[in-house]
């Protein structure tokens, strides 16, 4: 089969779903020299098997407003891929949410998981419901009226599910809590959770800190050092959170956060305090970052991406497509040597293209946000042996696992030149277990 080919179908039997669309075409465009190696690939039809997803479950969610108004939001579940191991995939609560966007991240996450070493499967789930302005009281319920429809859908070896973009401790919390009651069960059912009922160290952290050692592999690969660097990140949440932490305990300087307001540009360096300050902000539930600028002394730049900055590194750390073929261009011209997207699909093709093109190391969510999904299968151990880790535990074996993608991606991804495609390489790499599996099993 020829890829493109089958492109072609795909984009004509779902042609408003631009973010699938673009997530897919990513992948088939970057395997098609080893899938035409293997004929046996071919044969049973494992593209045309892989792009599909399972199921999709969608399902209305009814809850009451603090004022006593009925709401109604819509909730999916997508199974995609269940391989190598139960459907595994966070919920996202944003308002953007559609079928598109859950079908993209599903999508990702099938390689993704693939790549952590670990047997899971890929999934995505969410709403609509926006958590902006909701208090903790209207949060709980929608999280329950969300559960009560889910919860038949899912179950610790059949699909787990764990936070996104608007899903935190506190969401993962309402939602085990409802789970607990309606199947009668205390089990590694969600991820994420808290450490009093069976969650992990160092979760919290995962994503973020997976994601610097992934740049510092990265930077070491090609002879630099991360110390002393100077890191521009996006975002504000949990991600951006663990991961200027990180760079900041290697020795780099981050400048910059950013939220949907504008960016913070610091010139002092986001540190100690100022980390700890974004977690308290992003508790108000208000998704602006310029409060930041009036405590810390530090500029504001409203309705801007940080991407203008002169930075080393640049680590998207919002949402997709957060950095354009512009903001491509504006990092390359202030001398960018890297750039790791800790974001899921955080850069457009045309921005990935100007780095390739130019050399630019750059590293995709799908291996470098990896670690945040790897924690979440570490603590579905846990659950399973009933036991905790230390957090120095926990933490190796996520270096580990973050060492293990990088040489996978390097393996597929080198070029004649040296230069490392790490698109290509985690692409190939995660598509080469999940297509040896599935000829393993046969056509189910
Ligand atoms: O995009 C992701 O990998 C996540 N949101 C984490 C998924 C998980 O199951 O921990």
């Amino acid at each position: 089969m020829n890829l493109n080919k089958l492109m072609l179908q795909v984009e004509a039997k779902h042609p408003n779903e631009k973010e699938y669309l673009q997530a897919v075409r990513e992948v088939l465009s970057t395997i098609e020299d080893v899938y035409n190696e293997h004929p046996e690939f071919e044969k049973a039809k494992i593209a045309e098997r892989l792009v599909e997803p399972d199921r999709i479950f969608t399902f209305k969610v009814v809850w009451t407003d603090d004022r006593g108004e009925v709401q109604t939001n819509l909730g999916y579940r997508i199974q995609f891929n269940n391989i190598i191991g139960p459907y595994k995939g966070g919920l996202r609560f944003h308002p953007s949410v559609n079928p598109s966007i859950l079908k993209f991240l599903g999508f990702e996450q099938i390689f993704k998981n693939a790549l952590t070493t670990l047997p899971m499967g890929g999934a995505k789930g969410g709403s609509d419901f926006d958590p902006k302005g909701k208090s903790d009281s209207e949060v709980m319920r929608f999280c329950q009226a969300f559960m009560m429809e889910l919860w038949r859908y899912i179950g610790p070896d059949t699909d787990v599910p764990a936070g996104d973009i608007g899903v935190g401790g506190r969401e993962i919390g309402y939602l085990y809590g409802m789970y607990r009651k309606l199947a009668r069960e205390n089990t590694g059912v969600l991820t994420g959770k808290n450490l009093e009922f069976g969650g992990s160290l160092i979760r919290p952290e995962a994503t973020g800190f997976g994601g610097l050692y992934f740049t510092k592999q990265m930077l070491e690969t090609a002879g630099m050092d991360i110390k002393g660097k100077t890191i521009a990140i996006s975002g504000f949440g949990n991600v951006a959170w663990g991961a200027a932490l990180k760079a900041t305990e290697m020795g780099a300087k981050v400048v910059t956060i950013s939220g949907p307001d504008g960016y913070i540009y610091d010139e002092n360096g986001i540190e100690g305090e100022k980390i700890d300050y974004m977690l308290e902000l992003r508790a108000t539930c208000n998704d602006i970052v310029s409060p930041y600028a009036e405590k810390f002394g530090a500029k504001f730049i409203a309705g801007k991406k940080p991407w203008e900055v002169k930075a080393d590194i640049a680590l998207p750390c919002a949402t997709q497509n957060e950095l354009n073929e512009n903001d491509a261009k504006l990092l390359i011209a202030n001398g960018v040597k890297c750039v790791a997207e800790i974001s899921n699909m955080g850069c457009t093709p045309e921005a990935i293209e100007q780095f390739i093109n130019n050399k630019i190391m750059y590293g995709p969510g799908k291996a470098v946000n990896a670690g945040g999904v790897a924690t979440s299968g570490l603590e579905m151990t846990q659950n399973a042996m009933h036991i905790s880790w230390t957090a120095e535990e926990v933490d190796a074996k996520l270096q580990q696992i973050m060492n293990d993608i990088h040489t996978a991606c390097v393996k597929y991804g080198k070029q004649p030149d040296g230069y490392i495609n790490y698109m290509k390489g985690a692409n190939v790499a995660g598509f080469l277990k999940v297509a040896k599996a599935m000829l393993a099993q046969g056509i189910v």
